[in-house]
């Protein structure tokens, strides 16, 4: 998929961050002495506007912030939470916080209720000994939750966790959050740093290792794999840098300066399995195309080929004319007894905002919770069938029970796809 277009879109984006220019100082003994590397930030662009000002401003701000927070909790236990299903971005920036807290005696564990379905998850996992495990709500039964003190969102803001309610039943307080989609929940955190604007949450990290939270030492194996997770996450949320603005080149630049591109490339190379082949053959057969956008449902597939979703809605929107994919299908979980419908949502197409289309297409659950949103060229949903799970012996139902969803979706994308059709109407 290409989007040579986007670099067009750059200038018109809104900047972040606070127009004047701020200086704080570090008032910690031990961090002070970490060199400090800033910079200078005068990048001049065509309307008079001083990018790299304002966003030093902003990154200075919340890297100051964020370090007065980690000494607030210092010697603490935190648990980390990833979404169900963690993606590059996400596992990558995780582990730079659990090595950032290391630094203050703060001890963290990554976790995360679903799996690692995409196969270059599995491979950054397992080539880099990226230390995170998978909780589900089973194996959360036997952990003792008191021996935490906080817990801290990255990548996500807790909507898409099935951990964040159970901890939060038991207690624990949220410490940070520290996200790039759009604003999901009003959660009052100690440290809040969720930026729309920035293209990965591996950009924001990355700028408080510049700003001096844990110096990069190349002679250090876990930095080294470290700084490579993070060239990995920051690639796969730009589309392999094609989205990328300023701020996410000047983090991979400095990134470049540790990662193993040899790793990287190892990451890159793990194949596809055939079930993800598989899907993405169903979402072939089963596309429609109207005005531009391919809508695809999958049907069933296992809870651990989730991720087979968005690589076929990763490849579909490569075809010519098509502007949008969207693939959807209804994932089981074995274990939990518990279905749910999942889609995925990918757009080359600059003013499709796919936040608003998800949440336009789809409108929110009884207690007003979102269906799903999205960032930049990306979406997703997840519409739990409750009742209507399992009962799959019956391949009569199933099938039935199949067709009423996949027809359902249909006609609640359709009507923002073709806003003058009315799908309801019979003939
Ligand atoms: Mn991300």
């Amino acid at each position: 998929m290409h989007f040579n277009s986007s670099v067009t879109q750059i200038s018109s984006l809104p900047l972040t961050g606070d127009p004047t220019p701020n200086d704080f100082e570090i008032d910690n003994k031990d961090l002070a002495e970490v060199p400090l590397t800033r910079h200078s930030g005068t990048t001049f662009v065509g309307d008079g506007s001083f990018v790299g000002l304002r966003n030093n401003s902003l990154v200075n701000q919340k890297s100051e912030e964020l370090h007065n927070t980690f000494l607030a909790h210092k010697q603490e236990r935190q648990l980390i939470i990833l979404q169900d299903f963690p993606d590059p971005d996400a596992l990558s920036c995780a582990w730079a916080y659990q090595l950032i807290a290391q630094q203050y005696d703060i001890k963290c564990d990554i976790v995360y209720a679903g799996a690692l379905s995409h196969q270059e998850n599995i491979a950054l996992v397992k080539l880099t000994g990226l230390p995170a495990q998978r909780w589900t709500i089973q194996t959360l039964k036997s952990k003792d939750l008191s021996s935490y003190q906080g817990f801290v969102l990255i990548d996500n803001q807790g909507t898409t966790s099935q951990l964040v309610p159970v901890v939060q039943e038991v207690g624990i307080p949220i410490v940070a959050v520290i996200d790039h989609h759009s604003l999901q929940s009003d959660m009052k955190s100690d440290f809040f740093d969720v930026r729309p604007s920035v293209r990965a949450t591996a950009t924001i990290f990355t700028q408080y290792l510049q700003y001096g939270l844990l110096t990069l030492d190349s002679s250090i194996n876990q930095h080294v794999k470290c700084a490579t997770a993070l060239m990995h996450g920051l690639r796969s949320d730009t589309n392999r840098l094609m989205q990328a603005q300023e701020e996410d080149f000047m983090a991979a630049a400095y990134l470049s300066k540790f990662y193993d591109a040899q790793l990287l490339n190892a990451i890159l190379q793990a194949n596809r399995s055939k079930r993800v082949m598989d899907v993405i053959e169903r979402s072939l057969k089963n596309r429609i195309v109207q005005n531009n956008f391919s809508i695809a449902g999958v049907g069933y597939l296992r809870y651990d080929d989730r991720d087979a979703i968005p690589q076929a809605a990763d490849f579909i929107v490569t075809e010519e004319n098509v502007h949008t994919a969207l693939v959807y299908g209804i994932v089981h979980d074995e274990d939990e007894e518990l279905e749910v419908v999942i889609g995925s949502l990918r757009t080359t197409k600059l003013t499709l905002d796919p936040d608003e289309f998800i949440k336009e297409a789809f409108g929110q659950d009884s207690s007003g919770r979102f269906f799903g949103g999205g960032r930049t060229s990306a979406g997703g949903f997840e519409i739990p069938m409750g009742f209507l799970s399992g009962g799959n012996e019956n391949s009569a139902y199933a099938k039935m029970k199949w067709e009423v969803f996949d027809s359902q979706i249909k006609q609640k994308l359709l009507r923002l796809v073709n806003p003058k059709d009315n799908p309801i109407q019979s003939e």
